[in-house]
């Protein structure tokens, strides 16, 4: 009888549905979480590639010095720590013809932390300390030429 079949096979269906769903809902989302350790003079991530999307970043400063953290899309192949810098050994984040901005943490204070979703597209980003500062000598410090950069890898 057709309406005996019809009635095994609408669970089936239904059933299908159910098992396929909660993996759609996890490819969508994408992103993932970034932790991310800063001190004198590094920037560590604890994951070096993740899938595009809203990410869950956490930023703990470990140091003892204040420190921030600028995330750049590069438009370029060159390495995070061979971006060109002026004078001082910083990046003049107003020239800046390698890449965009796309998210910045300022005033990091020693022993901070901070947690915010970012949301980043398929790309490399250059994510660096960008700080200058006057030693009592009149040296000038800039965190970058320190060290304080990694690369992270969206796909
Ligand atoms: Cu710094």
């Amino acid at each position: 009888m057709l309406i005996t079949r019809k009635a095994i096979v609408l669970p089936l269906v239904a059933a299908a549905i159910a098992i396929s769903s909660p993996l759609a809902l996890a490819k969508k989302g994408g992103g993932g979480k970034l932790d991310i350790e800063v001190r004198e003079w590094n920037v560590t991530l604890r994951e070096q590639t993740l899938p595009a999307g809203d990410i869950d970043v956490k930023v703990k400063n470990s140091g003892k010095e204040i420190h921030e953290l600028v995330f750049i899309k590069l438009d370029t192949d060159l390495a995070s720590g061979r971006l060109p810098t002026d004078r001082d050994g910083a990046i003049d984040e107003k020239k800046m013809n390698f890449g965009t901005i796309v998210q910045e943490f300022e005033g990091l204070d020693p022993g901070k932390k901070v947690k915010e979703t970012v949301n980043l597209k398929p790309g490399r980003y250059a994510i660096l300390c960008n700080m200058v500062e006057q030693e009592d000598s009149g040296k000038v410090e800039a965190h970058y030429s320190q060290g304080m950069h990694s690369l992270l890898t969206v796909e």
